[in-house]
């Protein structure tokens, strides 16, 4: 028979979502002094955060400088995002998955992918620049929110299997007004997939600035598909990491998905082709300018006594040799053949997908020998 409730509800009826985590932050969404002690992250751990947050700004910027140089056709800058993208994506176990949203570039630099191969997507040179198994990280996805009911059914999966691995998926604030996210959210609660939603709200969506996005908080509306959630400061890449890695083992233990919002702020222009100016003033961005991920990661070292003037400067060199390298290798790659496009959509593409791959192939190059085989 099935489960279903076995008395009318009464008017004292409420919903109570249990959520220790959201114990450990303060109202600003930080860690409290306890939260800190009970997250236990080491002084390696937020000089990792810090490393990587130097690597990932910088190469941003050199991104926005090759877009600039004509190198490549659209950079869509992470500045602001420095914090939540390396944050959550370190706190995940690298046997755990990701499916990131086309802004979730500092999680793809997380996971070991060569930058310069992900830029060959924004060269236009690759329908996608690596393999989401090798890495466990799926790929960029431009259509706002598709990547959240893929993260929650693949989650699913996992525990259909009995894997002890959990799912961290991003996305922005403008994507919780998708049906997607909404039908993600509930099949996820109702199942209790292994997920993490992980919301970058940087407060725009293009032009479309919060208040138009969404009425009451982000963060509010997991209870109401039955999960926790907490916000978190997105410049906060301490709090985002230790609430990421306890919401995850939540999420192995079985325990059900659970939302963090991190809210910061869209820094930069939506991508390359937006003139911010448009619809927004400087004056609006300075207080978040001043809210600064990189500079609150090294206060929180100088506060711990593991900050020191060497390591800075080997950050900034590191940071350099990746931002030179990601450009030779972009400049150097070569764009994978027009009919590669047909090669990443199934595992055992039908008869008639074949015909058609080779239909198009022998259009473009009429003396090329036509058959390519299946499995390219
Ligand atoms: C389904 C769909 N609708 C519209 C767009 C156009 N579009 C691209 S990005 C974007 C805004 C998304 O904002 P948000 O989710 O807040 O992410 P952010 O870009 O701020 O990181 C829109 C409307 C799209 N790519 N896909
Ligand atoms: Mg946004």
């Amino acid at each position: 028979m099935a489960d279903v409730t076995s008395a009318p509800p009464t008017r004292r009826d409420t919903s109570t979502v249990d959520n220790p985590i959201a114990a450990l932050l303060t109202p600003e969404g930080t860690l409290t002094a306890e939260g800190e002690q009970a997250a236990g992250v080491s002084d390696a751990t937020l000089r990792d955060l810090y490393r990587l947050m130097v690597v990932m700004r910088r190469l941003d910027q050199e991104g926005l400088n090759l877009q600039r140089q004509g190198e490549l056709g659209l950079w869509g800058p992470t500045l602001g995002h420095e914090a939540a993208q390396i944050g959550a994506a370190l706190a995940m176990r690298e046997t755990d998955w990701i499916f990131p949203y086309y802004r979730d570039f500092g999680m793809a630099i997380v996971r070991g992918i060569d930058p310069g191969e992900i830029l060959t997507v924004f060269r236009g040179l690759r329908h996608g620049a690596w393999d989401p198994h090798h890495y466990r990280f799926g790929p960029f996805v431009i259509p706002v929110g598709t990547q959240i009911p893929h993260a929650v059914g693949f989650a699913l999966g996992c525990k259909l299997d009995h894997e002890q691995t959990a799912v961290l998926v991003g996305f922005g604030e403008g994507a919780t007004s998708t049906g997607d996210w909404h039908e993600a959210m509930n099949f996820a609660g109702v199942f209790k997939a292994p997920v993490v939603f992980l919301c970058q709200n940087n407060q725009w969506a293009i032009s479309v600035p919060i208040n138009e996005q969404v009425a009451g908080r982000i963060v509010d509306r997991a209870a109401g598909y039955g999960f926790p959630g907490v916000r978190v400061d997105g410049a906060d890449a301490l709090a985002i990491y230790a609430v990421t890695r306890m919401a995850a083992d939540h999420a192995r233990r079985g325990d059900g998905p659970y939302l963090i919002e991190a809210l910061s702020y869209r820094l930069g222009p939506h991508t390359t082709s937006d003139d911010p100016t448009r619809y927004r003033t400087e004056a609006e961005l300075a207080p978040w300018r001043a809210h600064d991920p990189i500079a609150r990661a090294a206060d929180q070292l100088r506060q711990r006594g593991a900050w020191d003037d060497a390591f800075e400067r080997a950050c900034q060199s590191e940071a350099d040799e990746r931002a030179a390298s990601m450009r030779q290798t972009l400049i150097a790659a070569t764009p994978d053949h027009p009919s590669s496009v047909f090669d990443l959509v199934y595992a055992n593409p039908p008869q008639t997908l074949i015909a058609e791959r080779d239909a198009f192939v022998a259009e473009l190059a009429p003396d090329a020998p036509q058959d390519r085989g299946e499995g390219h």
